[in-house]
């Protein structure tokens, strides 16, 4: 009886993989996959042979199999080494699956995104109980960009440590290698600074918070409750620990000029009028107080600077640079004077002054700064990297300049605050539309520059911002599966990219392992669905696939809203409508785990 429960255990774990997937459902689409007949059985006795002198490797494919520890000489084994067969780049990595052998090859880094292959190639398990099979194939891959980007707005709605933690191994799992982390802004300062302890006593905190957006509905709502919360030192110092064991580099975001109220509620010497009241933002959007470009701020600046920078080892810091009005500045006396004595052309140049100021300052920590498209007006600190958020005209033009890029338009589905269909069923959000489609068919390199400019566009990145992102689950269900969509923008090469692929026969698998994981995600709708629409006629055939593998789409045809109580689908459904009336077709997909899609509705209309 043992036996039998075995077989069928791995029997219902070999990979079925859709036939027609060159992928065998991993994404991102590796650069080149050869499928052979065999399959890998991976289990308790697999023996591993980890070549390498990083442990973490081995220990990483250890926690897959529960109770592992046995070898056996029968069963197979898994082979780690830093020889490779071909010259790869430094991300890049072979894997060679037979019956009896896995070869993982590459750098450290390059193992460490092989055995993330191997792990997307598994079924939905989330951990994989006794046993799971892989199929054979030669895999050789590495990354389109160097810089793969998730941000994380923590200033406007705070995520607890435990939170950013999933965040990242949601990242590392799918081959993204830079969390960019928005610590500061107008409605929050959140984290520990040594010297300057009101940053965060009181900085952190904002007396309430705006309800709804800026829709009329919710005109003057607040919700009349303090909000608050940052990081100590200790816990950005693990956090950055984490990241880097997942071979991820965390880029600390300290926004300046603008977006500065929090700091200023704390410090209001900072402004340009120190006798005024400041407090942390209660409501979104940009705000006229901003830093005053005075040596107290500089002073001020430098030494914030200089604890984040202990606190970050990577090269690169942001700092912020966008949404900086000048009405304080031009009231200001003394910035007036600034301009003429530096002999500015106006407040534009008086934010390049700034920027290049602290820019140098960076530089001479061994530091380099990355700053919003806003830090090109006025012109551009010398060594600064553009990130282009306001369409792709900011990165162009940096580019042509010889400045490094990061792409992130807003315009290219890449702002994942914006909603995620046009259904009245999405949760409150900023507004915008950015489905995961659009996410999907964003390229980084725009047609504008030439080949020598191209080489400038450093990668790609999304950002959550978070003004209506109250919690864990809905930054969750924000990223997924547009994170997805972005990873295979990062990492794969152009010409792999395919969107019914990746949708229809990779995604299914990789949000299946998401449920198991207990992850929240937007869950799509059916395959084959039909949407919000009329459809006329008297006979319909709807022939639909799950978006989730495991998933159970469920219908009516009554009108009423379908739930787990209601038809499953099997086969395509029949609707037949007599002549003269009508019938609405509703659909619903509910995940293993509970999870449910958007209600799609169709009229079906024979009158
Ligand atoms: C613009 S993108 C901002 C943020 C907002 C975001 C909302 C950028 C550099 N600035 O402050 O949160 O829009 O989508």
């Amino acid at each position: 009886m043992k036996k039998l429960i075995t077989s069928i255990a791995l029997l219902a774990a070999v990979n079925t993989f859709g036939q027609n997937d060159p992928y065998i459902g991993i994404i991102p689409a590796p650069v080149s996959v050869h499928k052979t007949s065999d399959i890998f059985k991976w289990d308790v006795a697999t023996a591993i042979d980890n070549k390498t002198n990083d442990t973490a490797l081995a220990g990483l494919l250890k926690s897959a199999v529960k109770g592992f520890g046995a070898s056996s000489k029968n069963s197979g084994r898994i082979i780690l080494t830093n020889k490779t067969t071909t010259q790869l780049p430094e991300e890049g990595y072979e894997l060679r699956i037979t019956s009896t052998e896995v070869i993982v090859a590459g750098t450290n880094t390059g193992i460490f995104y092989g055995i993330q292959t191997l792990f997307r190639m598994a079924q939905g398990a989330a951990t994989y109980d006794a046993a799971f099979s892989l199929p054979g194939c030669d895999i050789t891959d590495y990354p389109r960009f160097a810089y793969r980007g998730l941000h994380l707005d923590v200033a406007r709605h705070f995520f607890p440590v435990p939170v950013v933690k999933q965040y990242l191994d949601l990242m590392a799992s799918y081959k993204l290698n830079r969390f960019h982390w928005h610590l500061t802004d107008d409605q929050g300062w959140r984290i520990e600074i040594k010297k300057y302890p009101k940053l965060t006593q009181i900085g952190s905190r904002r007396a309430e918070s705006k309800v709804g957006n800026f829709a009329k509905e919710y005109d003057g709502m607040y919700d009349n409750t303090p909000y608050g919360g940052f990081y100590t030192r200790e816990e950005i110092k693990e956090v950055v620990a984490y990241a880097a064991q997942k071979h991820i580099t965390v880029i600390p975001e300290i926004e300046m000029p603008g977006h500065a109220l929090a700091a200023l509620s704390a410090y209001p010497e900072l402004s340009c009028d120190a006798n005024k009241t400041y407090h942390a933002a209660t409501t979104w959007g940009v705000f006229e107080d901003v830093y005053c470009p005075s040596e107290t701020t500089f002073h001020f600046l430098e030494d914030v600077l200089t604890e984040v920078m202990e606190l970050f080892p990577g090269k690169y810091i942001h700092i912020g640079g966008d949404e900086c009005p000048k009405d304080a500045w031009k009231k200001s006396a003394f910035c007036q004077q600034l301009i003429k004595d530096k002999k500015l052309k106006d407040e534009n140049g008086l934010q390049s002054y700034f920027v290049a100021r602290i820019e140098k300052f960076v530089n001479s920590k061994g530091h380099s700064i990355i700053g919003w498209d806003e830090i090109l007006d006025g012109g551009v600190a010398p060594n600064a990297t553009i990130m282009s958020w306001r369409g792709e005209e900011g990165g162009i033009a940096a580019a042509k300049q010889q400045h490094n890029v990061i792409m992130t338009p807003g315009s290219g589905g890449l702002y994942f605050d914006h909603a995620q269909s046009k259904s009245k069923q999405e949760p409150l959000c900023i507004g915008g539309y950015a489905p995961l489609s659009k996410t999907y068919a964003y390229d980084p390199v725009p047609a504008a520059l030439n080949a020598d400019q191209r080489k400038y566009i450093m990668g790609v990145q999304a950002n959550l911002w978070s003004e209506y992102v109250t919690t864990p689950d809905k930054v969750f269900f924000m990223v997924l599966p547009r994170m997805l969509a972005l990873s295979e923008t990062a990492w794969s090469p152009a010409a792999n990219k395919d969107f019914t692929d990746f949708s229809e026969n990779r995604l299914p698998w990789q949000l299946a392992q998401l449920d198991a994981k207990g992850y929240n995600y937007r869950v799509p709708e059916a395959y084959g669905a039909p949407g919000d629409t009329i459809l006329k006629g008297g006979e319909f055939t709807f022939k639909m696939e799950s978006p989730v593998h495991g998933a159970v789409i469920h219908y009516t045809i009554d009108g009423y809203d379908p739930k787990e109580t209601d038809l499953a689908y099997t086969r395509p459904v029949k609707v037949t409508v007599p002549k003269g009336q009508k019938r609405t077709f509703k659909t619903i997909v509910i995940t293993p785990s509970g999870h449910r899609s958007n209600i799609t509705t169709a009229v079906l209309s024979n009158e």
